[in-house]
């Protein structure tokens, strides 16, 4: 794209929500929506932030991992206190989270979610050369700090989190995947009971800030309240996960993220003077696993698995394509995602002009409006479009940057987006959308972090 208007508007307005949605030492996904940090938006947020304010980028990083567990978990959301209780629900209070070394720990959640921050910080990085001396050396600095951080985040992931034994990280709560109420979870959440009294008991507040429509449903956030509590009254520990808890599930998506991490902490590892090997061995681990366990060969797509069950989802979803970011996926299931990324389910832009929806368009369920059941997301694009580079999909992943490029020129840094219209949905100025729209204005290159450090 040689448009130097669209380039030039696009740039100026997501650099102002970033600007608008600082608040003192985090990024806030949406003012209003999301008034806290998030842990995966932080990471997209940091991308975005390396070009216009790598201080900034550092200093969001940082916040989310000063309130890791000792355990090595970092939390999904991190709480701001100077943010009412009643601004978000579930907030601080109703997660309870158990105090540890000696002081009560930082108002968190006690849920994870997909680990992109090694990656992120590993971007960060690379982008800090061109800022000067002073910023080349702020990120040293703090890449060193994160380092250990990232790498017990990692350690938690693959070690306690592997419930099913086959070296893939299990998520305990749809809200883990990021993906929410994704078609992924139904077979899933359908054993999970629903407790419609529990909402009588505490309030949504997100049907409040936005369209009931657009949201998931009151089962869905019923059985999100329920499990929570299940994991809260456990004392947030994963020993027996197998035995006692109702939801677990191998997400490609997630897992891909995990192994994607191991690969830029060898990058990081370098740096900082630590072994590399150790991170690109754990890659190729993950990489396998995911490539064995969570493949239909009948289909010849990617789906999560349920860990209770063992039997794949039913349901086709873009989290199935992410496993293309992983260079050492065998090239013929590069291939497939490929082939099911180009078919009338989630159709690339040469069929439809916009970035791929959230879910299969082709199937009875797809919503166009509801959250991750049908809609546009920038974020899983991104790391498709990235997932093309690695495997050598020049164009179709400049056809995608493109994409992404035109619809949030024309709508607006929206959280999510109309798979038929393009018209921007959920909430306005939402800072994912705008950190990753620098990124895609200012990075054509095929990332150097994909494979050797
Ligand atoms: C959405 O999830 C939160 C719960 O974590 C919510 O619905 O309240 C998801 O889109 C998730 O991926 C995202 O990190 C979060 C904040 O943007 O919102």
């Amino acid at each position: 794209m040689h448009c130097p208007d669209i380039s030039a508007d696009l740039w100026k307005s997501a650099a102002r929500v970033l600007d608008a949605n600082w608040s003192t030492d985090h990024t806030v996904p949406s003012r209003r929506l999301y008034p806290h940090q998030w842990s995966w938006d932080a990471a997209f947020i940091a991308i975005g932030l390396a070009y216009v304010n790598p201080t900034r980028a550092w200093r969001d990083l940082r916040s989310l991992f000063e309130a890791q567990w000792p355990d090595g978990r970092v939390p999904h959301i991190v709480f701001d206190p100077r943010t009412a209780e009643d601004d978000y629900f579930p907030g601080p209070a109703f997660w309870d989270v158990p105090a540890y070394g000696g002081r009560p720990a930082r108002g968190s959640t006690g849920l994870v979610q997909p680990p992109l921050h090694a990656v992120a910080a590993w971007e960060v990085y690379r982008r800090a050369t061109a800022h000067g001396v002073t910023c080349a050396r702020e990120a040293g600095e703090q890449l060193a700090w994160l380092y250990p951080r990232l790498v017990a985040q990692q350690e938690y992931l693959t070690g306690r989190r592997d419930a099913g034994g086959d070296g893939l990280a299990s998520i305990v709560h749809p809200w883990e995947s990021g993906l929410d109420n994704s078609p992924s979870w139904d077979a899933a959440m359908a054993a999970v009971p629903a407790d419609l009294t529990l909402l009588d008991r505490f309030q949504r507040r997100d049907i409040q800030n936005a369209e009931a429509a657009h949201r998931p449903t009151d089962i869905d956030y019923a059985r999100y309240v329920g499990l929570v509590l299940d994991y809260r009254d456990g004392g947030y520990l994963d020993t027996g996960l197998a035995q006692r808890h109702a939801f677990l599930v191998e997400c490609p998506s997630f897992n891909s993220i995990l192994a994607a991490a191991e690969l830029a902490l060898a990058h990081i590892a370098g740096v900082v003077g630590a072994d590399p090997d150790q991170h690109r061995e754990r890659a190729r681990r993950i990489t396998t696993a995911i490539s064995a366990h969570l493949f239909d060969p009948a289909t010849q797509t990617f789906r999560s698995r349920d860990v209770h069950s063992r039997a794949l989802s039913p349901a086709r979803c873009v989290s199935g394509l992410l496993p293309l970011l992983l260079p050492d996926l065998p090239s013929w299931q590069a291939q497939a995602i490929m082939t099911e990324a180009g078919s009338p389910r989630f159709g690339l832009p040469a069929r439809t002009g916009l970035p791929l929806p959230s879910y299969d368009r082709t199937a009875p369920g797809f919503d166009p409006l509801r959250y991750w059941r049908g809609p546009i997301w920038i974020n899983v694009n991104w790391l498709l479009r990235r997932g093309m580079l690695v495997h050598g999909y020049r164009d179709e992943a400049e056809e995608l940057r493109q994409a992404m490029i035109r619809l949030v020129h024309a709508a607006g840094h929206f959280e999510y987006f109309h798979p038929g219209t393009g018209a921007g949905i959920g909430a306005p100025a939402f800072s994912w959308t705008a950190a990753l729209s620098l990124d895609l204005l200012a990075d054509r290159s095929v990332p150097a972090y994909a494979r050797a450090a």
